[in-house]
């Protein structure tokens, strides 16, 4: 079994979605559900019912609906950053705020933000205050990358503490969240968080290599797309602290917005360079903490899927570096 091969599950996930996004007003359902008839891999729920299977733990429709408590913070989220972005395609669709505009974009981000809620409130005071505090590191983490855009003298602790906060976080709370609606022990549902981190630090590198070395084809959105915003990423930071003739080249191209000509040269210099392996070998140490965290896991199926994901995640970004 593979974190990706749950395919039983994946019609009670797809279920509980569409419930939740389902509303009296057939306006606001056809926005609010956009991007969840528009696809998207349901990563989070898939972890939190892996998570409640470790040592045998059931598969309860609780679950489910715990794993799709952070789809919708997920996809509430999505939808404010395509309005901060001014994105006019995801998931191979029109974004909201460019088919609806930008309030209608913001408020059905919020009506998911609140059924996320209503969700999470359903299963416990616990994992209620866990999704809420969640909700705040995801804007931490997006109000970290703001105060450094275009900001070539960023530090990795910034970039680190901003994935942390933007993406691992809610990995972690997926996990936490299955864990505990499924009534895991508790030192069991503190290393499934741990692993949930670790597994969401690998998912957001990968996620930023693959803006650097992908084509936008491959991406199905413009590639380096994270330069052109000013967004500097773990392979940007360790090609500009080469310094040297390649640091400097690269310094004086960022800092500020770019042409298609510009970042295709700032593109060339990270890909000619190390900075892309680089960011794989600190990939590679999240990787290893999440198959640590595997160790002190029950032994079974689950715990097996666990520990191959991130490894498998990481591989599947391979030919890039
Ligand atoms: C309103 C909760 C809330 C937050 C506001 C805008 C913002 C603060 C946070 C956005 C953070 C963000 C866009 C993080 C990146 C998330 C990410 C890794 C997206 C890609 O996820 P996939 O690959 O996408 O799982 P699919 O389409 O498969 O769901």
């Amino acid at each position: 079994m593979t974190l990706a091969s749950m395919d039983d599950d994946r019609g009670r996930i797809e279920t509980a979605m569409l419930a939740a996004v389902q509303t009296p007003d057939p306006y606001l359902t056809e926005i609010a559900s956009h991007l969840v008839v528009a696809g998207g891999k349901r990563l989070r729920p898939v972890v939190a019912i892996a998570a409640a299977r470790v040592g045998g733990g059931q598969v309860t429709d609780d679950v489910v609906r715990g794993g799709v408590s952070c789809e919708l913070v997920h996809l509430g989220s999505l939808y404010h950053d395509d309005v901060i972005d001014e994105s006019d395609t995801r998931r191979g669709v029109e974004t909201v705020n460019a088919k609806w505009g930008n309030l209608q974009a913001i408020l059905a981000g919020d009506f998911l933000l609140s059924k996320a809620s209503e969700i999470a409130a359903s299963l416990g005071t616990e994992v209620a205050g866990l999704l809420a505090r969640t909700i705040g590191w995801l804007c931490q983490g997006e109000v970290e990358q703001l105060r450094h855009t275009y900001d070539t003298a960023r530090s990795e602790d910034s970039y680190l503490s901003s994935i942390n906060g933007k993406t691992a976080c809610l990995y972690g709370t997926a996990a936490r969240i299955g864990a505990i609606v499924a009534g895991l022990d508790r030192p069991t549902v503190d290393t499934l968080t741990e692993w949930g981190n670790a597994f969401g630090m690998v998912f957001q590198i990968v996620d930023d290599i693959l803006d650097i070395t992908d084509t936008t084809e491959q991406l199905g959105k413009p590639a380096g797309h994270d330069l052109v915003e000013g967004v500097y990423t773990l392979p940007v930071l360790r090609t500009l602290a080469m310094g040297g003739s390649v640091g400097d080249e690269l310094a004086s191209l960022l800092g500020r917005p770019l042409d298609i000509a510009e970042r295709d040269k700032a593109l060339a210099i990270v890909r000619a360079n190390e900075g892309v392996e680089s960011a794989a070998a600190t990939a590679r140490q999240y990787v290893a903490a999440a198959e640590e965290a595997c160790d002190d896991l029950p032994p079974g199926a689950a715990t097996d899927a666990l520990r191959a994901a991130p490894g498998v995640l990481l591989e599947s970004a391979q030919p890039a570096f």
